[in-house]
């Protein structure tokens, strides 16, 4: 089984954010890689990552990374498989790594999610491979309807709290 997705991250401190993205692969059954490579520390390596990436049949790239944020936008820079940037805030709030990610130059786009969201990542992961996976189409549809049923109980239980100007 080959990965469709690599989820790369600066450094094994980011792995807190990441494993959400690692999970929701898990769960919708997508085989993916995780790895940690470092725009900073480990260049050559994030170069030849990205100069592999379509021809070893990734089709979505995940990179996250905190502080002055350069991987997903360096490794978007080597290749044409899209790439989801995750602002880590391991410094700034992760303003720092949102900015750094967001504000690529034209020509060269990254698909960022918010600070820390790992989840919405793999998501966002899984949304683009089920544009050619009915499989995928139709658990993102279960999803997307467990979420709904979860806001259908949750006004089940406020209408319990009362209030005396509740009306
Ligand atoms: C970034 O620097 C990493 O992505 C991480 O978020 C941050 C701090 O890295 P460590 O010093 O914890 O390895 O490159």
């Amino acid at each position: 089984m080959s990965p469709k997705v690599s989820i790369i991250m600066g450094s094994t401190s980011d792995l807190p954010v990441m494993e959400k993205a690692a999970r929701v692969l898990n769960d919708f059954e997508v085989p993916f890689q995780l790895l940690a490579l470092s725009a900073h520390r480990t260049p050559a390596e994030v170069e030849n990552f990205s100069k592999a990436a379509e021809s070893q049949g990734l089709e979505v790239i995940i990179a996250a990374a905190g502080m002055a944020a350069h991987l997903p936008g360096v490794i978007a820079a080597n290749t044409i498989v899209p790439v989801i940037g995750v602002p880590v805030s391991s410094s700034l709030q992760g303003v720092d790594a949102l900015l750094s990610i967001v504000q690529m130059p034209p020509g060269i786009p990254v698909a960022s999610v918010g600070i820390d969201a790992g989840m919405n990542a793999g998501l966002l992961a899984v949304q683009v491979l089920s544009l050619k996976d009915n499989n995928l189409k139709e658990k993102l549809r279960t999803y997307k309807s467990n979420l709904k049923d979860k806001i259908v109980k949750a006004n089940e239980e406020l209408k319990k709290v009362e209030y005396k100007f509740r009306v």
